[in-house]
């Protein structure tokens, strides 16, 4: 209840929450991880959205817990299986300059591969 009344969003089972800072990738999952989350994934329509809504007027870009840094082209949660749902931009993901192996949704709910060293909104999934 309180990370609802923090500005939480409840869906199904699982609550989104942001800590309202920009980190890069490995730095933002550390940080879900110290707070017993994971970085957010959304696995559905209604949790991009939840995710979405998340987004804020100055920081309108956050990490989704998803990576191919393992394998190029193989999108993974960071809990390691293979992504089940997508929501790409059109011609993403490009792997742009041969550097992009980290996903940031954008604040119309679509993503991009861009590289894991860019700072983006922390949300993390509980
Ligand atoms: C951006 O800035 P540019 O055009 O090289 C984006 C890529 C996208 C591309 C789509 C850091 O690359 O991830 O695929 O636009 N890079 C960043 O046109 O956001
Ligand atoms: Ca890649
Ligand atoms: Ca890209």
């Amino acid at each position: 209840k309180i990370l609802l009344f923090l500005g939480g969003k409840k869906i199904g089972g699982k609550m989104f929450v942001t800590n309202g800072k920009e980190e890069n990738f490995e730095t933002a999952r550390e940080k879900c991880a110290e707070a017993g989350g994971l970085l957010a994934a959304p696995r559905n329509e209604a949790e991009n959205t939840a995710i979405q809504d998340l987004l804020q007027r100055d920081i309108s870009q956050a990490f989704l817990g998803i990576s191919d840094e393992h394998v190029e082209g193989l999108f993974k949660y960071v809990t390691g299986e293979q992504i089940s749902y997508s929501n790409w931009n059109l011609g993403e993901p490009n792997n742009n300059k041969d550097d992009e192996d980290c996903v940031e949704v954008l604040n119309d709910g679509k993503w991009n591969d861009i590289p894991c060293s860019l700072a983006r909104l922390v949300i993390c999934e509980f």
